[in-house]
């Protein structure tokens, strides 16, 4: 059973009796799916709650979504508007990341998950590229298709999954890795030198890339492989624990 966070949404649906509602992209789940998971919508609990909620699931994706607040990886607020932030989400995604990385879960995280994977070792956001780089990422174009190029780096885990130098990548972000956490390192950088992906070089999987591929993976290999390569990371801790 893989773990999925959601979303906090506080916006009135059209016949829905309340606002606030936990929401995820149904491309997750399918995603996940077709790599052959069962998965299961993480509300947002208290940060208290991460140690048991982790211990009841195989692996994690951290989900995209809303702006990381700055205050948790020690910046005032800067390109990022405060808002635009749901700090109970933060500290939660923290904390079950961190449980993740103690119990040796592994880890996808997708865009703002790749970017809470590398604040929870410890590394930093620039909170708006818009200004310094050369390509567009946030894409107009249909979020199935990609927008731009990313270089893979050579040996790294990533280069390992989807078995190739480059890799074409859709772009939903105004915020970007800037200093890398301890024990991360940088595993794609896009054409304008924007950080793409890390992984953690530990003793588990924690891989985080800046794109989404959970809406490109029903249509490209190298997306579903993705999915793919961490599904079976989460068999893989069972098998040992059965053979224990
Ligand atoms: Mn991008």
């Amino acid at each position: 059973m893989i773990g999925i966070s959601s979303n906090l949404l506080s916006k009135k649906i059209p016949k829905a009796i309340t606002d606030k509602r936990y929401h995820l992209s149904v491309d997750y789940v399918k995603a996940l799916t077709q790599a052959g998971a069962i998965s299961c919508m993480l509300p947002i609990l208290s940060p208290e709650d991460a140690k048991q909620v982790i211990s009841e699931i195989d692996g994690l994706v951290l989900s995209g979504g809303n702006d990381i607040s700055p205050v948790v990886y020690g910046q005032l607020f800067n390109g990022t508007k405060e808002d635009e932030t749901v700090i109970e989400r933060d500290l939660y995604e923290i904390s079950l990341c961190k449980e993740a990385l103690r119990q040796k879960k592994p880890i996808l995280g997708v865009c703002r998950g790749a970017q809470l994977l590398n604040v929870v070792l410890g590394g930093t956001l620039t909170q708006d590229i818009s200004a310094d780089t050369l390509i567009n990422h946030i894409q107009e174009g249909k979020p199935t298709e990609a927008s731009h190029q990313a270089s893979i780096i050579p040996n790294s885990q990533l280069a390992h999954i989807l078995n190739q130098n480059t890799v074409a990548v859709n772009s939903y972000h105004h915020q970007a890795i800037q200093k890398v956490g301890k024990k991360a390192v940088v595993n794609c950088v896009s054409e304008d030198g924007v950080v793409e992906g890390i992984e953690y070089t530990g003793h588990s999987f924690a891989l985080g890339v800046q794109w989404h591929p959970e809406i490109m993976a029903s249509k490209e290999e190298a997306m579903a492989s993705l999915f793919t390569y961490f599904v079976n990371e989460t068999k893989k801790k069972n098998l040992e624990t059965e053979a224990i």
